[in-house]
């Protein structure tokens, strides 16, 4: 039967002996055993009694039996959450709850405690571990080997991906088939990916970077992924005369540049670098010039609406700007309190509509309802401009949110937190300028009047709730928050003050 996404990405993968993903300890996985796998992983799921549109949420440490799990799930009509390895219990049981997933894996290390934590009646918690052991795979083992793909339109959801918000609450962002789809294949048409392409593949298959856009970009040409666990950048340098072409966060950027083995000559047969996901620094772009020959392609997108704008891969890659809308998007640049379109090369909210962009928030229409305007066009809530060049340039955040390393973080999320601890009377927190993650996230607090805050107590008291990668890398305490005339914290007084914290 037809589905939509599975069928185009692996459909005519059942047989096939060509490598799809190459291992660090040198094992290939051909297309035809992957496809073979979503089989019998599709077959497990659905023994579970999950049917189409129903939810599962996986925290599972990259593998090839997580992405396998991913695929089932698309190829079984199941919508499936894939939540960061670093979310603590009590971010995954918001997720859970929220999306009424029924079905929970996570690494064998991290499942009670999952199951502990978040309980509900009815929601099945399963192991998976990265080499393929645990209680999923015994699942698996008592479930049919084949299994009849289930059809799928494009309009139907594929996936949930949780981002956070400016009100503290993440919302779950309905992506479709079509949403995933189209944007793969715009992407590889434009970046010229080939079967012949081999993409070392770092990033975290949690999210939409190294998910849909590199994952399914090689699978929508048949081409291979040296998939690594994670950035190493030993591994990297190792790794990288075996591919060619690579995509990562401006962090694997700084990081590379800053080790002296990545040369000219490791990296001279490489047909591309794509960058994403934060501002890569213009001098990043221009060192990276220098030291390699090669100019990286920026492009810019975001999880509800995948890739919207992408440098040219012929003409010129300008450093400081993420390129052309793509062929399939509509941009434009508004003033963000009307919606009115701003003169040619003014700065003002940047608006998408395409096939790329999402269905709404999860059982949010009112807040799905805001973030779109009647026309159908998308409120990014990032600043931009479009040059007499045509290249966008984003120059800033409407949104209160702070990009580290890559991933986004919500301040508002941790202000609740920390405006709760004793001692505080309230908090302010800023992205400040940081050289390996962009920008690190800095607490300030006001203190109640007493004994004023212990840091170290609070780290420790908000440690259970909030990823490690969220939590504050430094505290500092004032008398007050410096505010504007409306009352409203001005962040930039603070960013401005703190910035640099980091350096
Ligand atoms: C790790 N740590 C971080 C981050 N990552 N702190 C702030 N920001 C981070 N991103 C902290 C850990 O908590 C730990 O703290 C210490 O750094 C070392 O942890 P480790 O796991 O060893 O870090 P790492 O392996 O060096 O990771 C850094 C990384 C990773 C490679 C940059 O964060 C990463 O892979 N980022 C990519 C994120 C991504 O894929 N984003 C795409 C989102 P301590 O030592 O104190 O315990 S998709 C998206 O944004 C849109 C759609 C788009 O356009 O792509
Ligand atoms: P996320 O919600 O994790 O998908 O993050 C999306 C946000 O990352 C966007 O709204 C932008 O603010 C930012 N972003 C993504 N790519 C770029 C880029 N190339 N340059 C600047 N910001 C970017």
């Amino acid at each position: 039967m037809a589905n939509h996404l599975f069928d185009k990405l692996l459909s005519g993968a059942a047989g096939s002996a060509a490598p799809f993903l190459h291992l660090p300890d040198g094992t290939v996985i051909s297309y035809g055993e992957f496809h073979d796998a979503t089989g019998r992983f599709a077959a497990a799921l659905s023994s579970l009694g999950l049917k189409p549109g129903d939810r599962l949420a996986l925290q599972l440490e990259k593998s090839p039996h997580a992405l396998t799990l991913i695929f089932a799930c698309i190829r079984a009509g199941v919508v499936f959450l894939p939540l960061n390895t670093a979310y603590t219990a009590d971010e995954v049981g918001y997720f859970v709850s929220d999306s009424g997933a029924s079905v929970v894996l996570g690494d064998g290390s991290k499942i009670d405690a999952l199951a502990e934590k978040i309980g509900g009646d009815g929601i099945r918690f399963l192991s998976l571990n990265p080499d393929g052991s645990g209680s999923f795979a015994d699942t698996v083992g008592r479930a049919p080997s084949e299994f009849e793909t289930i059809a799928r339109g494009p309009d139907d959801l594929a996936a949930f991906l949780y981002t956070s918000g400016t009100t503290g609450r993440s919302k779950g962002a309905m992506l479709t088939q079509d949403n995933l789809l189209s944007n793969a294949l715009t992407l590889a048409d434009l970046w010229r990916f080939t079967k012949d392409d081999v993409l070392l593949h770092a990033l975290p298959i949690f999210h939409t970077h190294g998910l849909f856009v590199a994952t399914n970009v090689m699978l929508s040409v048949g081409g291979s992924m040296i998939f690594l666990p994670k950035f190493d950048l030993d591994q990297m340098i190792d790794m990288m005369p075996k591919a060619t072409s690579m995509m990562g966060v401006p962090t694997f950027y700084t990081r590379l540049l800053g080790d002296p083995r990545f040369t000219k000559e490791l990296t001279a047969h490489m047909r591309l670098f794509v960058s994403g996901s934060a501002p890569l620094l213009a001098e990043v772009h221009t060192q990276f010039e220098a030291a390699t020959g090669h100019r990286i392609l920026e492009r810019y997108g975001m999880t509800e609406t995948n890739m919207n704008t992408s440098n040219p891969y012929d003409g010129e890659r300008k450093a400081g700007t993420v390129g052309f809308p793509l062929p399939d998007v509509s941009l434009r640049i508004v003033n963000p309190e009307t919606g009115a379109a701003v003169p040619d090369g003014d700065v003002g909210e940047i608006e998408v509509k395409g096939p790329n962009v999402f269905k709404g928030y999860w059982n949010m229409p009112e807040k799905t309802k805001e973030e779109f305007r009647p026309d159908g066009y998308f409120r990014t809530g990032d600043l931009g401009q479009i040059g007499s060049d045509g290249y966008v340039r984003i120059v800033g955040r409407s949104k209160d949110l702070i990009i580290s390393g890559g991933y986004n973080i919500y301040p508002k999320e941790i202000e609740l937190l920390l405006d709760d601890q004793p001692g505080v009377k309230e908090s302010a927190v800023v992205g400040v300028p940081h050289a390996d993650f962009g920008e690190g996230v800095v607490a300030v607090l006001v203190p109640d009047g007493g004994a004023g805050p212990d840091t170290a107590a609070i780290e420790k008291s908000i440690a259970g709730s909030l990823a490690r990668f969220k939590q504050p890398k430094a505290y500092f305490t004032l008398d007050e928050l410096p505010r504007n005339t409306m009352g409203k914290v001005q962040k930039n007084m603070l960013r401005d003050r703190f910035k640099d914290t980091f350096a």
